[in-house]
């Protein structure tokens, strides 16, 4: 398994899966799940109506609809607050869940964002070190996925995830 940094616009990934920064209502919302929402059209607001939330941490699948990604895998990341309300643990199980949600849908390929690095400002480091750490982990148990992207919006992003990633790696 594979793990990359790059830099672009998630809702134009052609991979399997991309996860969504959603937040508890699955109802969609601004930054990444607002794009990701405008991108994949009325059907993805119907199909998470159905999904009825989910809780900070867990992730629930539905198809992609018009984005060229087969599947979205929404999560809920934690609001931040100081750090003491289980904000790091909540954010290891959004990765987790969602490389667990991917393999049962048997992707091969998964593009995440920075969860909870923006509106809901987790430390951004500390959001790379247990977001790679938690995707390397995972190694021994996938089956089906092959590669692992962090997809950053902007070069600030794109640069701690890889100076992490490289140390990770060392
Ligand atoms: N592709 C990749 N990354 C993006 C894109 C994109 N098209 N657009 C923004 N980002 P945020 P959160 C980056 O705020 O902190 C929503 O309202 C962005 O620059 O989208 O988990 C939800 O409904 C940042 O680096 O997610 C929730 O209420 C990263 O994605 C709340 O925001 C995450 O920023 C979730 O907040």
């Amino acid at each position: 398994m594979k793990v990359e940094i790059i830099q672009g616009d998630i809702t134009k990934s052609h991979v399997d899966a991309i996860v969504n920064a959603a937040n508890t209502t699955l109802m969609g919302g601004g930054g990444v799940d607002g794009a990701i929402h405008q991108a994949a059209g009325a059907k993805l607001d119907l199909a998470c109506a159905k999904l009825q939330g989910c809780a900070s941490g867990k992730a629930k699948t539905t198809l992609g609809y018009l984005l060229p990604a087969k599947w979205i895998i929404h999560t809920p990341g934690p609001i931040w607050q100081d750090g003491m309300h289980h904000e790091p643990e909540i954010l290891k199980n959004s990765y987790l869940n969602s490389l667990k949600e991917a393999e049962k849908h048997q992707c091969q390929t998964v593009d995440f964002p920075s969860i909870s690095t923006g509106v809901y400002h987790f430390p951004l480091k500390q959001a790379a070190q247990i977001a790679l750490s938690t995707i390397i982990n995972f190694k021994q148990q996938a089956h089906y996925i092959k590669r692992v992207r962090i997809v950053a919006f902007d070069i600030i992003t794109k640069e701690v995830y890889q100076e992490v990633l490289e140390d990770l790696l060392q």
